[in-house]
């Protein structure tokens, strides 16, 4: 190269002449749109097979005030005429606060909603976090008929926790399967959450597969019905953390 292409590569690379060119970004900063699409779409594809597998439903909110809609969209869409068994099942890990508080606020006018189309219905609800939390799985309320112990199953829920992005979904699911569901009377689950399943737990029967099969499983045939959570600056600051440890590690993400 001779001194002119030098010099001109080096202006190329120094900016010479022009404005001092900021530092390139660190990589965590570069790197959240594609993992948080790709972390984004593996909770999607989870959500999917579980409504395909159980003909169910998937719908996706935008923000939280869309989740009460969409909860009475399921159920003008979803449930047949008649006695209805339905059990929320709920991620309560921090990121899912202002969605809960958002059904908080309409339970009342759910509930009505749902004793108007479905006069004969018992609804219950678990809550899931994951397995360093203060509960892997919890039942805030086995199925009834009473509306004021639904509601306040609801406003009972609390956030917190939730570790690595990832929840034990299938856990949740799980357990609500264990609900003292009536037979031969339509039976459904409404699923809420905004991060994927475990599915890496070594020797957890609490698999994809294993709920699915068992949701359609005499006497059960529980159809699950998904609502995906948006991912919010919550979620984006853990996938943020969680690629930037990956991208130490060597290995990638998700
Ligand atoms: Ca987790």
């Amino acid at each position: 190269m001779n001194t002119r292409a030098l010099l001109v590569a080096s202006c190329l690379l120094a900016a010479c002449g022009g404005p001092v060119r900021a530092p390139a970004p660190p990589l965590a900063l570069v790197a959240p749109p594609v993992v948080i699409d790709a972390s984004i779409q593996v909770r999607v594809d989870a959500w999917t097979r579980l409504s395909t597998a159980t003909e169910g439903t998937t719908v996706e909110s935008q923000a939280p005030e869309d989740v009460p809609v969409l909860i009475r969209q399921i159920f003008d869409e979803h449930l047949p005429e008649g006695p209805v068994d339905v059990v929320f099942v709920v991620d309560t890990t921090g990121s899912m606060g202002d969605d809960i508080d958002a059904v908080k606020r309409d339970m009342r006018e759910i509930l009505a909603h749902l004793r108007k189309r479905n006069p004969d219905h018992r609804v219950g609800v678990v809550a899931y976090r994951d397995i360093f939390d203060e509960y892997l799985t919890r039942t805030m309320l086995s199925l009834t008929d009473d509306d004021r112990r639904i509601q306040a199953a609801i406003s009972a829920l609390t956030v917190t926790g939730g570790d690595d992005w990832r929840e034990h979904v299938y856990a949740g699911i799980h357990t609500a399967l264990g609900q003292p569901w009536r037979p031969r009377v339509s039976q459904h689950i409404i699923l809420m959450g905004d991060a994927p399943p475990h599915d890496d737990y070594a020797n957890d029967p609490r698999t994809l597969d294993a709920v699915t099969a068992r949701a359609q499983t005499a006497p059960l045939h529980v159809h699950i019905h998904t609502i995906g959570i948006r991912c919010d600056a919550t979620c984006e600051k853990v996938l943020v953390e969680e690629a930037a440890a990956a991208e130490a590690r060597g290995r990638v993400v998700p």
